[in-house]
């Protein structure tokens, strides 16, 4: 676990499951376009919320990638689910750019929303193929640089499911805080 302060926000990298984080307001899925279940996060996300969660995600879909779209959420113990797709690695271009949308645009969401709290998986690093490092610094970098607009957001927290991804993202946050 690695916690820093950006101004007022604090960002948080920890271990666990994106399904069980009781403490946010909100969660990030990495989502699908169709916004229905499927492996990873996304399935864990469904099948914790229930299928009421799918019912109210059928309208809105299909999303794009790098769009973000937000629900309830359902059998979860949070207030919402904001769900963003990412691009999928050495097909979705430029890859870098999609992925930022991806963080961003939730933000803008949880700010609408005036969440406190939100919590990010890593997006695209798992069947999209993201390499992990790379994903870790486009996706830190970019909350870091919106952090210092936001209003309402005070609590960022990244889920990582694996040891050697939290390490990544750890070093990726080492460079970033270092780098003038
Ligand atoms: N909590 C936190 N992280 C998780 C969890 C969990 N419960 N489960 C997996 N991860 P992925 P993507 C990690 O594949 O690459 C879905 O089927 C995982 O180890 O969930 O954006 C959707 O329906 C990896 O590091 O998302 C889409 O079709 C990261 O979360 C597609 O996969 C993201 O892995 C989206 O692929």
């Amino acid at each position: 676990m690695k916690r820093v302060k950006i101004g007022s926000v604090v960002l948080e990298l920890v271990q666990g499951n994106i399904a069980n984080q009781p403490e946010m307001e909100a969660v990030v899925n990495a989502a699908n376009a169709m916004l229905a279940s499927g492996g990873g996060v996304a399935g864990a996300i469904h099948s914790a919320a229930g299928p009421g969660l799918y019912e109210e995600c059928r309208p809105l879909a299909p999303i794009r990638p790098g769009q973000a779209v937000i629900t309830g959420a359902h059998g979860l113990p949070n207030r919402y689910v904001i769900h963003t797709l990412g691009p999928v690695y050495g097909k979705d271009k430029p890859e870098d750019k999609i992925l930022a949308e991806c963080y961003r645009n939730s933000l803008k969401l949880a700010e609408e929303k005036r969440i406190a709290s939100l919590a990010f998986p890593a997006i695209s690093t798992g069947i999209f193929g993201y390499p992990v490092r790379d994903a870790a610094r486009v996706a830190l970098n970019t909350v870091i640089a919106m952090a210092p607009q936001l209003k309402y957001v005070q609590k960022i927290r990244f889920v990582l499911y694996s040891d050697s991804d939290l390490k990544a993202h750890e070093e990726a946050l080492e460079a970033l805080m270092n780098t003038p």
